[in-house]
């Protein structure tokens, strides 16, 4: 029977009618990835444990844009894990998330209205909820980026997930997040510097973090302190997240993709952004060359300079920035 790589239809909740990469094998399709190492998507069906079922059906047409039907958050899901693919790939060079071509999978429909996604080293897969009422899945494209992240974050600098490192963590998956979205340019789910914009987890339209000024969700620290590392890792992450908007973006009020920010420093001082795509490659090749399990915010200020000198040299605006950046976040040398 023939079997091949297909080009399907994703009609998703949240991005839009997009391509999917399915397999066909005789007359059945199969949300399986044969371009990205072979990633594969499954319906847990409420279940929360293994894999439940690979989705598989007659036709090559994925969901119907809501949750109403099973294959519409596979259809999402499916569509993240291969833009975070990309993403690592041309932005980087790397290949799958342990940078060994190997691809991951992902579950949905994990238990009852459950709000959470999560990614987990030991299957090494991601998971997502169907959210309030099981009628929001957790299945942004951010939140795949997020999500994926974490695997990648564990097989580099593998940030220990408490204090100042797991704030770090936290922040190094917003960072990407933000990366990959912008990398879509997606028109129903445009890039920008927040967080879960797209499943109201709040369900009043609000995001779940912002990275121009983090304290803007009431939880997260917009600037370092000593004492950060006492709290929950998703809110001191937020001096790493507005370091990467004022490196990427600058201090000013600005608007992108019809989203405004304001990302006033700790020190008062204006920051001029170098760009989202140089602020990323410090961000990464620290992550990956210069940090360790235990770095705090004073190594990661330390380990994007020494990443910024090697990409840019000492002497530039790139590295000048980073500095800047830093003391508009409150981490000095
Ligand atoms: N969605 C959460 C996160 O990625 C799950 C967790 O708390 N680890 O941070
Ligand atoms: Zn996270």
């Amino acid at each position: 029977e023939y079997q091949g790589i297909r080009t399907g239809i994703g009609n998703t909740q949240y991005s839009g009618q997009v391509s999917l990469t399915t397999t066909q094998s005789g007359s059945t399709y199969t949300l399986t990835d044969g371009a990205r190492g072979g990633h594969k998507t499954y319906n847990l069906n409420h279940g929360t444990s293994g894999t439940g079922t690979l989705f598989s059906q007659s036709s090559d047409t994925w969901g119907n844009g809501t949750n109403s039907n099973a294959a519409t958050a596979g259809a999402d899901a499916h569509y993240g894990a291969a833009l975070t693919w990309d993403y690592y790939k041309s932005t980087f060079g790397r290949t799958g998330i342990k940078n060994n071509g190997v691809g991951a999978y992902s579950r949905v429909h994990y238990g009852n209205s459950y709000v959470n996604a999560f990614w987990d080293d030991g299957c090494f897969c991601m998971t997502y909820g169907d959210g309030s009422g099981n009628a929001k899945p957790l299945t942004s494209i951010d939140v795949a980026g997020h999500e994926m992240s974490h695997g990648v974050t564990s097989a580099t600098a593998n940030l220990n997930y408490s204090g100042e490192s797991g704030g770090l963590n936290e922040a190094t998956s917003d960072i990407m997040a933000a990366g990959v979205e912008f990398f879509a340019n997606n028109t129903a789910d445009p890039g920008d510097y927040l967080v879960g914009e797209k499943i109201d987890i709040n369900g009043n339209g609000t995001p779940l973090r912002y990275m121009d000024k983090p304290s803007k969700d009431g939880a997260s620290k917009d600037n370092w302190y000593s004492g950060i590392g006492g709290v929950d890792v998703h809110y001191s992450s937020g001096p790493a997240n507005h370091l990467f908007y004022l490196l990427s973006e600058g201090s000013g009020a600005k608007v992108i993709n019809g989203v405004s920010y304001n990302s006033p420093t700790a020190d008062g001082l204006p920051v001029t952004g170098i760009g989202r795509d140089k602020a990323l490659q410090i961000w990464y090749r620290a992550l990956t060359t210069k940090w360790t399990s235990t770095t705090n915010y004073a190594g990661a200020r330390t380990g994007t300079l020494a990443a910024a000198g090697e990409l840019y040299g000492t002497s530039s605006t790139e590295y000048k920035a980073v500095q800047d950046a830093w003391a508009g976040v409150g981490v000095g040398s």
